[in-house]
């Protein structure tokens, strides 16, 4: 509807997706709004994928490069990665298509820590940026931008590039107005200056995006939901994982190391991380906060239930039934939720400062806590690094989740070395499975292998690793972490050689 665009000098740009996606040249770098499902530009991709299609029928071709927050929608990657028509990807993906893409070796993709995108952007390590394509939920009238359900990049993506391309979602709730936090205090070294944020609940920002009014070539008016994915209900398996976290969570604060309230809670993509926060709703913490980088069904349950006070997120990832409850009652959570800037949300100062009690998803770990959150079999990427390194580093607790075996228990989530190590043992202070919880703070190699098998492997499993261990305290180049470098990797082959990590 016209009135989301205030700004009277700006209604002469609206034109139809078709027109805006005409305006983005073949080889361009395109800034797209987007984390996690939601924010993202949802008529414009889908009009280039078009406009791709179309010159590839012609013999011509026709390829972009997109950057974002994090994931967006099938609207964006899915539809341009079946146009053929992403030559260079940044910095998450999970869109399956796009994965397929990336792994066959069609499409480049350059998954990186989600804080350092933008710095690296403005640093110039990236190339130069052409053309930013931004959601927003309304258009101020001193031309200032509402933004809509992620921040990610987007403050960045429109002081960067060349020209700007908005959609203004009249599908977003007004009521997002006054959520956002957007910080315009970040400068480049020798003149980079703390980050005054102290509490996960401060504000130290703007509500909106400013942007320069001549750099908008064109408005698309759109009415289109965000479309996430639904969350498997918690079964058996993440229950106990749960289970296993929070009785560890007790435990601190028995013993006087964390306060009742906790600290803040990061609590990454996925079911296992959902059915943590799910579970902190019949725990006898209160009072709680979280400073995370997506807000998913559970920690929205969480903030319902009163047990979570404030959240602070650049995203909501909810699945689309909780989106539409939230829809419905956004009033109610306007002073419960701040949205930030990804450089914000996922800062190490900041996570640092805080202490935040780090919670995410793994692929697999290796008896000596080392943590593969992105390939498997070392060489596939499920989706990315994400967050995932940000909060591990940085945080008070670092705690890595996952069920003992994937594959209906072809593959061994705990293996005797890590196909690919995106966090290295010194980052990862907890591994949690259905099994058990291996507390590894203060270990050193040794002592961790032995936690590790004991607490977290699955039984059919604990025996083989227990055995590849005892043989490489027999006959390992060296004793402080022993390791057979024939060996290592001999489950992996396995695996791919005959479908299973079993012998
Ligand atoms: O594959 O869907 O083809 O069956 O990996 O696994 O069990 O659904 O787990 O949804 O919790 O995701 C690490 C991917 C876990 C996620 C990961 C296969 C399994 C399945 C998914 P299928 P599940 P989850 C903040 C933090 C990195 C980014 C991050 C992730 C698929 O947590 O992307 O943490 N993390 N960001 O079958 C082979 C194994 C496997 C395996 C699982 N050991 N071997 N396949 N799978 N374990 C948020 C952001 O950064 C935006």
């Amino acid at each position: 509807s016209p009135s989301r665009i205030a700004a009277p000098s700006l209604r002469s740009k609206v034109m139809s997706a078709h027109d805006a996606a005409a305006l983005i040249d073949p080889g361009s770098t395109i800034g797209m709004s987007g984390f996690t499902g939601s924010g993202y530009p949802k008529e414009i991709p889908l009009a280039l994928a078009e406009r791709i299609e179309t010159a590839h029928a012609a013999g011509d071709p026709f390829a972009v490069r997109i950057w974002s927050g994090a994931s967006t929608g099938p609207e964006l990657d899915g539809a341009l990665a079946k146009a053929d028509g992403i030559e260079f990807r940044m910095p998450y993906n999970s869109d399956p298509i796009a994965r397929e893409k990336i792994n066959r070796g069609e499409m480049q993709y350059f998954d990186l820590h989600l804080s350092q995108v933008a710095p690296m952007a403005w640093e110039g390590f990236l190339g130069p940026l052409d053309t930013a394509v931004i959601e927003v939920t309304g258009i101020c009238e001193d031309g200032s931008l509402i933004p809509s359900t992620s921040v990610g990049n987007n403050k960045t993506w429109i002081d960067c590039a060349q020209k700007v391309i908005l959609e203004v979602n009249s599908w977003q709730n007004m009521a997002l107005e006054g959520m956002h936090d957007i910080y315009y205090g970040t400068a480049l070294p020798p003149n980079r200056v703390p980050i005054p944020l102290v509490r996960a609940d401060q504000r130290i920002g703007e509500p909106r995006f400013r942007c320069d009014p001549d750099k908008i070539v064109a408005i698309v008016e759109t009415d289109t939901p965000d479309r996430n994915a639904p969350f498997t209900p918690p079964d058996e398996c993440a229950r106990a994982i749960a289970g296993h976290l929070i009785e560890f969570l007790r435990h601190e604060v028995k013993v006087g190391r964390l306060p009742q309230s906790l600290l803040p809670l990061q609590s990454g993509v996925g079911n296992i991380a959902n059915a943590v926060l799910t579970g902190l709703i019949d725990s006898p913490f209160d009072d709680m906060t979280a400073y995370t980088e997506v807000l998913q069904d559970g920690m929205l349950d969480l903030l319902k239930s009163g047990k979570l006070r404030v959240a602070s997120t650049t995203a909501f990832s909810l699945s689309p039934e909780a989106q539409l409850g939230l829809n419905r009652d956004l009033d109610r959570f306007r002073d419960k939720v701040i949205l930030r800037p990804q450089e914000i949300s996922n800062h190490p100062e900041v996570i640092r400062r805080l202490g935040c009690i780090a919670m995410n998803g793994m692929i697999e770990a290796d008896i000596y806590g080392n943590v593969n959150s992105t390939h498997i079999m070392g060489s596939r990427i499920q989706n990315g690094i994400g967050g995932s390194g940000d909060f591990a580093r940085n945080a008070f607790i670092s705690a890595f989740l996952t069920p003992s075996t994937a594959r209906r228990g072809a593959i061994s989530a705990i293996v005797p070395h890590v196909s690919h190590v995106d966090h290295i043992n010194q980052d990862v202070q907890l591994l949690v499975t259905e099994q058990g919880l291996a507390d590894m703070r203060g270990l050193a190699p040794r002592a961790r292998a032995e936690l590790v098998i004991e607490k977290c492997a699955h039984p059919d499993y604990r025996p083989m690793l227990r055995d590849y261990y005892d043989r490489a305290r027999k006959g390992s180049y060296g004793q402080q972490t022993p390791m057979l470098c024939g060996e290592a990797f001999a489950w992996h082959q396995r695996f791919i050689e005959t479908g299973t990590m079993r012998v």
